[in-house]
């Protein structure tokens, strides 16, 4: 059940220490903690809240064909990636727009500058579905997940295929104490609109059953982490499928777990609902973790509460 997400959430508004952070909102966070997902009980996408399945499918789709670049989400009509490379576009010469310094935060105080700002995004938005030059240019987010994933670069000018590494150890090697990838690329963090907050995951098979264990140094409580345990979750399922292994658990490891002071209220209302039965996953059976489509992945009897709106910290 989720009863793990709905502790770590009263134990953070319950305990938590007031912390600012990089994007100047504030927040309450607490370091350390772990919660288990058991996914022979369900598929653990939260029924408090109802979460957008269709974008968890599509980023981790992205990262699994080892795309860092928001084209690809932006037409499969997914824009959760979009501040961070709108960023990079209005802080580059490029771009001779209104000045976009801080948009998230001004455009939650500001009701003339949120226009602005609104209205600059859907000119980005346009210009990376449309032009594939600009795309090329200002879409691509650096050498996020899909990159290190697929595409690990090594002193020696080779890549590393961490992910179709990983896969095959689990089929030929399941025992194995070194089933790890990491996005953690202490390189390339420079370059990256936004280095990992999953910085690495771990599997291991046991008794017919594949589990996984991420360390996700930084996670924003109230709209990522459902993002994250249901993108993992997801990521194992599709694993354990290709490899004739049934589900076992998913084990999410935080370091800094905070809820956003604008995200505060957004948390209590939720907290107030009584969680329903855990939907169930379909996956084909035939179908490799690189050859799975958007339409093989396929949800059942999810019934959850309406969604709840907060802004993303950027
Ligand atoms: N930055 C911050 N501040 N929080 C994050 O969760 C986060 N992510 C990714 C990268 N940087 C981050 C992006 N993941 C939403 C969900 C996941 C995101 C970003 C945004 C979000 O806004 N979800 C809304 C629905 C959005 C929609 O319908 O378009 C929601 O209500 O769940 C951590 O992985």
């Amino acid at each position: 059940s989720e009863q793990a997400y709905l502790d770590l959430c009263r134990k953070v508004l319950a305990e938590g220490t007031h912390k600012s952070d990089r994007t100047n909102t504030g927040t309450k966070s607490l370091f350390g903690h772990q919660m288990r997902f058991d996914l022979q009980e369900g598929f653990p996408l939260l029924t408090t809240k109802k979460v957008p399945f269709r974008l968890i499918v599509t980023e981790l789709l992205w990262f699994i064909k080892g795309d860092t670049n928001i084209r690809y989400l932006l037409q499969h009509n997914n824009n959760i990636w979009n501040e961070w490379a709108f960023k990079k576009w209005t802080e580059s010469d490029a771009y001779n727009g209104p000045n976009m310094k801080d948009f998230g935060i001004r455009a939650g105080k500001d009701p003339q500058f949120k226009l602005e700002y609104e209205q600059q995004m859907e000119k980005f938005k346009r210009l990376i579905v449309e032009d594939e030059q600009f795309a090329k240019q200002f879409g691509d987010l650096g050498l996020v997940y899909g990159s290190q994933w697929r595409a690990w670069k090594t002193s020696q000018g080779d890549t590393i295929d961490q992910l179709k590494d990983v896969i095959e150890q689990i089929k030929t090697n399941p025992d194995s104490r070194r089933l790890i990838v990491s996005a953690w690329n202490p390189e390339d963090i420079p370059t990256m609109a936004l280095p990992p907050c999953h910085t690495m995951f771990q599997f291991y098979v046991a008794d017919g059953k594949l589990s996984c264990q991420l360390y996700q140094r930084s996670g924003d409580i109230f709209l990522g982490i459902p993002f994250n345990i249901a993108s993992y979750a997801l990521l194992t399922s599709l694993i354990a499928n290709e490899c004739g292994l049934e589900v076992g658990e998913f084990i999410h490891t935080l370091g800094d777990a905070h809820i956003y002071s604008n995200h505060i209220e957004q948390v209590k209302a939720q907290l107030e609902r009584t969680p329903r039965a855990l939907p169930t996953l379909q996956l084909p059976k035939d179908k490799s973790v690189f050859e799975i489509e958007l339409e093989d992945i396929q949800l059942e009897n999810y019934e959850p509460h309406p969604a709840i709106k907060a802004p993303v910290a950027v």
